[in-house]
């Protein structure tokens, strides 16, 4: 599409935006519906709608932090949409993005697949759409420009490296999971049973979704404990907060999270930390959500229209913490 064809676009859409206000029916998708028009129509700045998945703990505030951080140092205009945990409002803000005539829209989508339709109306209005920190299940590839995140399924497997090096291949394992249908979630669950899979010495005695939540992660252990007691050596949790939760879990029962019972975990993120130097978490798997800088990056090739090597998939690199060495690297923790 020419430039003058989007630009006249963008206005038709502000027009039509006008038109909502004027007949009562304002968008209620919080920030995403300001309705202002993009940098392109004259207010300077460049206009990126940002639709997040909600806020399920501490992982996720670093990564809206980082973002909003990273749309400021670039000069662009940030417009912030919280999907509250429901894939639904995330396709309402995304429409009404694309009904305002952003001039880049960046998802962190909640679950992996139902976004083809939606994502197909940004690209009828050529609006570039690129997809951060979980990924899209869609038909057509060309619908996103890149994705940027971390590489879940290989954290799935670290996570399982560790556990074996840790126990010499023997240990009953209970499993939280993540939001069920969210890519970290799959990813995290077919990585770590990858690697297991030839050690017959690690049996996964219960497995359930804990929603990437502490409240949750320490209610579905408080369940487990009920059901299994004593037979539970370890815990994998797909992330560091559901972890955090079973600690609590594990010590109102009675037990020693980190010597009754192994934790490990994924993320990295400074409550992990601070639980490892008690002794209480044996093991994180770092998930880097200071994914701003190069959300941002991308977004100004991508805006200039030099995407020509721009890689499909851009994944950052992981490291694996133990117990042993947190108060050590403690201090020098950005998130
Ligand atoms: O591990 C978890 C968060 O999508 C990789 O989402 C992210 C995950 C992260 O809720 O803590």
């Amino acid at each position: 599409m020419s430039l003058t064809t989007r630009r006249s676009c963008r206005l038709a859409a502000v027009a039509a935006l006008s038109l909502m206000f004027l007949i009562g029916c304002s968008s209620k998708t919080d920030t995403a519906g300001t309705g202002e028009g993009s940098g392109a129509d004259g207010a300077g700045k460049p206009v990126i709608g940002f639709v997040q998945t909600g806020s399920e703990g501490d992982w996720r505030k670093a990564h809206t932090e980082s973002v909003r951080e990273a749309a400021e140092a670039a000069g662009y205009e940030l417009r912030f949409a919280d999907g509250q945990a429901k894939q639904e409002n995330q396709i309402k803000a995304l429409s009404s993005f694309v009904a305002q005539g952003v001039d880049g829209i960046i998802l962190a989508p909640l679950v992996e697949t139902g976004w083809d339709n939606v994502l197909e109306k940004a690209k009828k209005r050529n609006i570039p759409v690129l997809i951060l920190d979980r990924q899209v299940d869609v038909k057509d590839d060309s619908l996103y420009v890149t994705y940027i995140g971390a590489d879940t399924y290989n954290e799935g497997r670290l996570a399982a490296d560790w556990l074996i090096e840790k126990t010499g291949g023997k240990a009953k394992v209970v499993e939280l999971q993540g939001t069920p249908g969210a890519s970290p979630t799959i990813n995290r669950f077919n990585g770590f049973r990858d690697v297991i899979g030839d050690q017959p010495g690690i049996e996964i005695i219960a497995s359930q979704s804990g929603d990437f939540r502490r409240s949750k992660g320490k209610e579905v252990m408080e369940a487990f404990l009920k059901k299994h007691g004593d037979e539970i050596e370890v815990v994998y949790a797909h992330n560091d907060d559901m972890a955090i939760g079973a600690i609590q879990a594990i010590e109102d029962a009675g037990k020693k999270p980190g010597d009754d019972i192994i934790l490990v975990s994924i993320d990295g993120v400074r409550s992990a930390f601070e639980a490892m130097v008690e002794g209480k978490l044996n093991c994180t798997v770092e998930c880097n959500p200071l994914q701003g800088p190069m959300a941002f990056e991308a977004m100004g090739k991508i805006l200039a229209g030099d995407i020509g090597d721009m890689p499909k998939k851009q994944m950052i690199k992981d490291e694996v913490y133990e117990r042993e060495t947190a108060k050590d690297v403690i201090g020098s923790r950005k998130y």
